[in-house]
């Protein structure tokens, strides 16, 4: 028995006791312990706490928990089976496209020298040009002339020379240009074009067929002049190469 309940126990009896009244016979006890039982006790007081219980029965089992973290890559696993060889594949270019890039490359500069090379050129004519005394330029080409005089063939060795040649106009522009030297000091010149080798077929000192022509007119007029000589007008005469004409060279 629990000590909280034998404490009311003793308790209960003690107050029994006390009241219990003068001793009595058997039949008076009767009534005695009818009169003890009637009358109620007085409450107990509210016991202490008990004392911890055992452990209960075994939970059931949890629902299933989340999914964790990925974990560790694990080690490379064994190579593998040689695979087998794959199919030919198609014949390659010889790299056409950087052979013409290149190509490209190497146009552009050649390009570029040429047209360096013709600075310096047209530089060079400018410092010949104003070593003599009448020049004129136009466009890339520079007519120089000292104001002497000589043949055909006297003024074509001049102008060689010179790293020239005879004037030889090719277009009115130039045609025009050589005329003012003409005009200003009032002497025919010489051109460099003939029809030496088949007459009437002009050609120039390169041995090209002559396209611009300046002819005065009724010109050219004759088998025997071979030569051209430019009026102080600009316009041309076949003419002998032997007589003296003004010495104009073209740089
Ligand atoms: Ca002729
Ligand atoms: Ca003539």
């Amino acid at each position: 028995m629990q000590l909280p309940s034998l404490f009311i126990l003793m308790l209960g009896l003690a107050l029994v006791g006390a009241s219990t009244p003068e001793p009595c016979n058997c039949g008076e006890k009767v009534s005695v312990c009818s009169l003890a039982a009637g009358v109620p006790g007085i409450p107990g007081h509210h016991g202490l706490p008990g004392n911890e219980g055992k452990p209960g029965a075994k939970g059931e089992q949890g629902e299933q928990g989340l999914r964790g973290t990925q974990g560790i890559p694990g080690k490379a696993g064994p190579s593998g089976p040689k695979g087998n060889q794959g199919e030919k594949g198609q014949k390659g270019d010889s790299g056409g496209s950087e052979l013409e890039l290149l190509r490209a490359q190497i146009n552009d500069l050649q390009a570029q020298m040429e047209v360096l090379h013709g600075t310096t050129s047209l530089t060079q004519k400018v410092i010949l040009g104003h070593i003599f005394p009448h020049f004129v330029s136009v466009g890339l080409k520079i007519f120089v002339s000292k104001g002497a005089e000589g043949s055909y063939e006297n003024s074509k060795a001049a102008c060689s020379h010179l790293g020239g040649q005879m004037a030889s106009p090719r277009n009115a522009e130039e045609n025009n240009a050589l005329s003012k030297i003409a005009a200003k000091l009032g002497k025919h010149i010489y051109l460099g074009m003939n029809d030496m080798e088949t007459e009437g077929a002009f050609l120039h000192l390169n041995g090209e067929r002559m396209q611009y022509s300046n002819w005065a007119p009724g010109e050219p007029n004759s088998e025997i002049e071979d030569c051209i000589e430019m009026y102080t007008n600009g316009k041309w005469n076949d003419k002998i190469c032997s007589e003296n004409r003004l010495i104009v060279c073209e740089l």
